[in-house]
Parts: structure tokens; C-alpha cells; sequence
């Protein structure tokens, strides 16, 4: 069990160019939420701090597809994520932003000490210039061929088609993202933090350190790039979006946007602390702070390696106690995606499911990807908000307090002496807080969240054994102990599920009035006091912690999904190519002319088939269409349409059908007819 200590727990600033997805709340933000909110209740003084990062190349590129500024970019979006967040119930002590200007002071001062202390290395080279948009290239505006697999649209920094980390300058036929120019090669000067000469420290702290308490994913990566040989890597960019280098020579160069981000706690910490009249170099700097990285995988080498490497050149910070990387998560079996719009999105989760935060933040510690990739599926949220949330959690809080509230007006009753199945009952309850409190502890929130709903399995199974709706006509006094050890183990429920479950928590303490500070059940007491709730105490009238969530719900959900995929492909869909070429006979010969629908109806026993009724101006004839998916017949009468009205008929289910009716497709694959936007064209009309 943790003694008081100071934590400072930090977990990874979101860019500010798109909303907050499940995949973000599952890898870092709920995990951080569980361990910090465990921590204060367990008595320890913690920072949680966070923030929006708003550098970086992806920022500006998606301000010039909106045509807006980057400013009004990160405002939009710092605004959103900050809101979803505090909605979500994530507890930050301080949510802050990199465009604050405390934080340029603290990474420029963090810059400039490095800077005057000798720690980087200057050095010219030749990098891809734009002459049209007359500026550098940073490695994401850059793209072209991959010179390991041959994939056309590898980026300048990374192949994401084969994983290799490249040089934009190694390139083929690079290409500039901004004008579509071809880069040329300028000379420009770039400050490299020298990782080579942090090899042997790297491998001092983590690979031998934190061979046994760090992460294997986390270790191995760490492992593989320090293996591979490190080298010195560029922590300054000519970019125009970020914090100006603070050093003569320097105009119209940033600092690289992961030289800057890792300093954002720092500065937020500091922001923090003002505004709390605390010291924030204690964080920071003491070293008996615990410091702990909440990140996604794809963090791991800034988090283990680079800032590491910052945090000792600089030389009076504290290193970090862990970073507990998660996997990722995947949403349907595909992978999460901000540009396919392929997510769900928490602001629109929260709109879509008023009040079940607490839904969310379940399941995506029940299916964290702490150790592999996992999948998030509706069916899958659905099943274990009924059958664990409602049947197991839920159905247990609600029965204690029906009862209680039925058998004695909400009054605690007072025990009559304890069975062995009450007291081996008691004694099991009494161990959890450290069985839960171990998983925390090991960041293994997954098997912690399954622990806490073992508390309610076991109230469940003590009062299906006891069975006091029974007993109570025949044996009240015997009811007495059940309730009461029953609401022993609800008031328990109530402390021990609210670093998970914090507004369900909050809900169940309302319920069983422990509201004042000194009713309240502490973490620890669970294990060492005798009473969590006295007899005598009243409790209030119950309300359902939780609700069945309908197929109907999930449906809406899925649909939604659907149609993303749809837009999806239609956005790649690649435009058929064009057929062979006809001649101008060949098309002399087609007769196309304006037709309205008369009549219309379904073709009996053909799922697809309706039989039309089609006035051409030359006369009233039968076309078998294969749009009854698509149209009721009902709506169709009257409707102007294309008709190639010298196409050989042809018999389909016995039907002549005497022509054909021109269509085409929206990208999400409706049918439309092709009609004249003419009102006076009558039928007959040639189309030539
Ligand atoms: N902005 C988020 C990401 O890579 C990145 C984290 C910064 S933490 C200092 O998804
Ligand atoms: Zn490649």
C-alpha cells in the first residue's frame, strides 16, 4: 500500500489539431486518471498534469486545408479536448497549453541552458527547401518515393507503408506537400542533441535500472534503439510555427516541436504552482518525487530517450520512476484513425451517452491494450455495461439499498453475532483494498478493475446464499447481520471503485449519505476498521446506478460508423477508367431521350426488380429496373428519367422490358436518376 509520497504523473499533451478519441483515453488518459486519483485518496500529494501541444508541422497543415490561421486551429481544439476532459471526469491538477507564454520562457530558458552549457552541436547541412513557397521543408511536408520498399507516398521522416525511419533527402522524386514543387537543397544551420553521448547513461538507468519494473514493450523498444546506436538528432526546425530559438543566428528557426512538449509538464507544473501558492521545483527537481509518463507506444523513444537525455544535459531534474506505454486501440477491427475520421470521439460519446462517463471508462479499462493491441467493439461495450455494470455492479448496490430502505426505512440495522460464512465474508472483503491497490500500483489497471467487480461478485453470492427476502418472515434477526454485512460491503464498493468508476462512486456515497468527511470510508480503514457503516446510521432512497444500453443505441453507433467507412471509400475510391474508345457511329446509334415514370411496382419474388411504366413521348412502354433497394415505388411516380429507348428488349422473370433507365451512384453508394434540371423538357426529348 502506498505511504504518503510526492507523485508527479504527467500524461501526453494531445495536439491541438483534431478532438480527443477512445484510443487516446484508453492508452493514457484513463490509466493516468486511475493512478492519480488512487494516489490522493490513498493520502499522497500528486501532480497531474497535462496539456494541449500546439506545435509541430501537422498544426499549420491542417490550418492551410481549413484556409484558417494555425492559431485559430489550436483555439478551436484546445477548447474542445480541455472541456471533453473535465466532462470525462479526468482529473488534472493543471491543463495547460504550449502556446502559453510560460511555457515558451521555460523551454527557451531550458534551450538556452543547454545551449550555453556546450550540450548541443552546430552543424550546416544541406536540407529540402520549397522555392515556390520559399521555405524549408519540415520532414512531414515532404513526400516521395521510399527508397526500402517503393511505396509513392512515404513522408520525409517516416515510410509508414513499411515502418522505416527515413531522411527526407533520401527521398525519391521528393515532392513538397505545400506548392508540389520540387525541393530543392539549401544550406541551413540546426542545433543536435548529441543521443550518442547518452548511450552508456541510457543504458545504465533503464537497461540495467528498470530491467525488472519497467514494461516489456516499453523496455524492448528502449532496448532496440539504444542497440541500434544512437545519434544526434535535430532539436531546432525552419519552420514558423513554434518557439523561436533564443540564440543569435537563429531568425525564422523553432524548436523542434519534441524538444519543446516533454518541457510542457515542466511549465505547466509551474503554472500550476502559482496558482496553488506551492513551489513547483519539488516536482521536479526533489528526489524522493515520483515521476511517472502516462504515453501511447508511439511515445516511447521521446519519453525514454530523448527527454531522459534533456533532463540529465540539463542536470538538476529528477528522472522518470516509469512510463507505463500502453498498445493501442482499435475500433471495429480497424485501426483508429483523427484524418479517416475513424474514431469515437469523446465530445460526441458524451452528447450521445449523457451520464455514462463512467460506461466508457470501464470498458476501456476492462479491454486496455496494456500489454498488445486491442479492439474496441459497440457489441462488446454494450455487453459490459448490462452484464457487468448493470447485472453484477449495479444489481448488487441496488438490492442492499431496496431493502434496507423496505425492511427498515433506510436505517442501519444493528448485527446480531456473525456466522463463519459472515465473518469469512468480512475478512475476504477486507483484503481488497490492497488487492486492488497492488494492480494500481503494478499499472495493471485492467486486472485492477476486474478485482473491483469481485467485491460486488461477492456481495451478489453472500446475498443469494443468505437469501434474506426469504428469511425475513421466518427469521428477521438473522436478516439483520445479512443487511448489515451487506451494506459493509456496498460502503467498501463506494471508496474502492471511485479511482475507476468516479461518478458512480460519488452516486453510491450520496446514496448511503456517507457525504461528510468524517462518514466517509478511507481506502485504508477498509482493511483495519471494525464498522465501515454504524448501525444506526440512515441511508437515503435508492437510484439505478446503471442502465441497460439497447441494441438500438449501439445500432446508431454502428450506422454512424458505416457511413464514415462509405465516405471513406469514396474519397479513395478510384474513378473507373475509361473504356475503349468509341466511335462517333458507335454513338450515333444510341437513341437517349427524357422519359417520366407513370407507373411503378415491385416485381414479385425479385428482391431488386421493380417493373416502370416509362412515357418516352414515343409511347408508354415496360423497363424492368434493378433499383428496388433503392427507391419505394410509390416515390417514383412522375419522376423525370434518362432512357436509352432503342436497346434490344429482353425478357427478365417473364417481363419484356423495352429500354433502360440511366443512373448513377453518390459516393456512399445511393442511386440517383440522371434527369434533365428543366422543368418544361417533355418526354421524347432527344439527348444527344
Ligand atoms: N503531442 C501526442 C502524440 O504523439 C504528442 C505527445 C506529446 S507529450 C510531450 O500523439
Ligand atoms: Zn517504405
Amino acid at each position: 500500500m502506498s505511504t504518503s509520497k510526492r507523485y508527479t504523473i504527467t500524461s501526453a499533451l494531445p495536439y491541438t489539431n483534431g478532438p480527443i478519441h477512445i484510443g487516446h483515453l484508453a492508452g493514457v488518459y484513463v490509466p493516468a486518471d486511475i493512478y492519480s486519483r488512487y494516489l490522493r485518496i490513498t493520502g499522497n500529494d500528486v501532480a497531474f498534469i497535462c496539456g494541449s501541444d500546439e506545435h509541430g508541422a501537422a498544426i499549420p497543415m491542417r490550418a492551410k486545408k481549413e484556409g484558417v490561421s494555425p492559431q485559430v486551429i489550436i483555439d478551436k481544439y484546445h477548447a474542445i479536448i480541455k472541456k471533453s476532459f473535465e466532462d470525462f471526469g479526468i482529473t488534472f491538477d493543471n491543463y495547460s497549453r504550449t502556446s502559453a507564454p510560460i511555457h515558451h520562457e521555460t523551454a527557451s530558458e531550458f534551450f538556452k541552458k543547454l545551449y550555453d552549457d556546450g550540450k548541443f552541436i552546430e552543424e550546416t547541412s544541406e536540407q529540402l527547401y520549397d522555392p515556390e513557397a520559399d521555405q524549408f521543408l519540415a520532414d512531414r511536408f515532404v513526400i516521395g518515393t521510399c527508397p526500402k520498399c517503393g511505396h509513392e507516398e512515404a513522408y520525409g521522416d517516416q515510410c509508414e507503408n513499411c515502418g522505416s525511419s527515413l531522411n527526407a533527402t533520401d527521398l525519391i522524386n521528393p515532392k513538397s506537400t505545400i506548392s508540389g514543387a520540387k525541393p530543392t537543397l539549401k544550406q541551413t544551420k540546426h542545433w543536435f542533441l548529441p543521443l550518442d553521448q547518452y548511450e552508456d547513461f541510457l543504458k545504465e538507468w533503464v537497461l540495467v535500472g528498470h530491467k525488472k519494473d519497467w514494461k516489456t514493450n516499453v523496455y524492448g523498444q528502449i532496448k532496440s534503439w539504444v542497440d541500434d546506436g544512437l545519434r544526434p538528432r535535430a532539436v531546432t526546425r525552419d519552420l514558423d510555427w513554434g518557439i523561436p530559438v533564443p540564440v543569435e543566428g537563429a531568425e525564422g528557426k523553432v524548436l523542434y516541436v519534441w524538444f519543446d512538449a516533454p518541457i510542457g509538464y515542466i511549465s505547466s507544473t509551474k503554472e500550476w504552482a502559482e496558482r496553488e501558492g506551492k513551489d513547483w521545483e519539488p516536482y521536479w527537481k526533489d528526489k524522493n518525487t515520483k515521476l511517472v509518463h502516462f504515453i501511447g507506444k508511439d511515445n516511447i523513444v521521446f519519453h525514454c530517450i530523448i527527454f531522459p537525455s534533456m533532463l540529465k544535459a540539463e542536470g538538476s531534474y529528477i528522472l522518470p520512476e516509469n512510463v507505463p506505454a500502453n498498445e493501442f486501440l482499435n475500433l471495429e477491427g480497424n485501426k483508429l484513425s483523427t484524418s479517416k475520421n475513424w474514431a469515437v470521439w469523446l465530445h460526441e460519446y458524451l452528447e450521445d451517452f449523457p451520464g455514462k462517463q463512467d460506461v466508457l471508462r470501464y470498458v476501456l479499462t476492462a479491454n486496455a491494450p496494456e500489454t498488445k493491441d486491442n479492439d474496441f467493439t459497440w457489441k462488446d461495450f454494450q455487453d459490459k455495461n448490462n452484464n457487468e455494470l448493470v447485472n453484477n455492479f449495479g444489481n448488487f448496490v441496488n438490492r442492499i439499498v431496496v431493502l434496507t430502505n423496505k425492511y427498515y426505512e433506510g436505517i442501519v440495522p444493528t448485527p446480531n453475532e456473525f456466522s463463519e460464512v459472515d465473518l469469512q465474508t468480512l475478512t475476504a472483503l477486507r483484503a481488497y483494498p490492497n488487492v486492488i491497490g497492488s494492480s494500481i500500483e503494478r499499472y495493471r489497471f485492467r486486472e485492477a478493475s476486474q478485482e473491483l467487480l469481485n467485491v460486488s461478485r461477492l456481495g451478489n453470492k453472500y446475498l443469494a446464499d443468505e437469501e434474506p427476502w426469504k428469511l425475513i418472515k421466518t427469521d428477521p434477526e438473522r436478516v439483520k447481520t445479512i443487511m448489515y454485512v451487506g451494506l459493509q460491503i456496498a460502503s467498501a464498493l463506494a471508496t474502492l471503485s471511485e479511482p475507476f468508476l468516479p461518478f458512480t462512486s460519488q452516486k453510491l456515497k450520496n446514496m448511503l449519505a456517507l457525504t461528510s468527511s468524517d462518514l466517509e470510508v478511507q481506502w485504508n480503514e477498509i482493511t483495519d476498521k471494525e464498522v465501515l457503516l454504524v448501525a444506526g446510521h440512515k441511508i437515503e432512497k435508492g437510484e439505478l446506478l446503471f442502465s441497460k444500453i439497447d441494441d438500438a443505441d449501439i445500432q446508431k453507433q454502428l450506422d454512424k460508423l458505416e457511413a464514415t467507412k462509405k465516405a471513406n471509400e469514396a474519397e479513395n475510391k478510384i474513378v473507373e477508367p475509361q473504356k475503349d474508345t468509341a466511335t462517333f457511329e458507335d454513338f450515333t446509334k444510341m437513341d437517349l431521350r427524357v422519359g417520366t415514370i407513370v407507373e411503378a411496382e415491385k416485381m414479385p419474388k425479385a428482391k431488386k426488380l421493380l417493373v416502370l411504366k416509362v412515357d418516352t413521348g414515343i409511347n408508354t412502354r415496360t423497363i424492368v429496373s434493378g433499383i428496388a433497394e433503392h427507391f419505394k415505388p410509390q416515390d417514383l411516380i412522375g419522376k423525370k428519367v434518362t432512357v436509352l429507348v432503342n436497346l434490344a428488349p429482353r425478357k427478365l422473370r417473364g417481363v419484356e422490358s423495352e429500354g433502360m433507365i440511366l443512373m448513377t451512384e453518390t459516393p456512399d453508394g445511393k442511386l440517383v436518376f440522371l434527369n434533365p434540371d428543366e422543368e418544361s423538357v417533355k418526354p421524347g426529348a432527344v439527348i444527344s
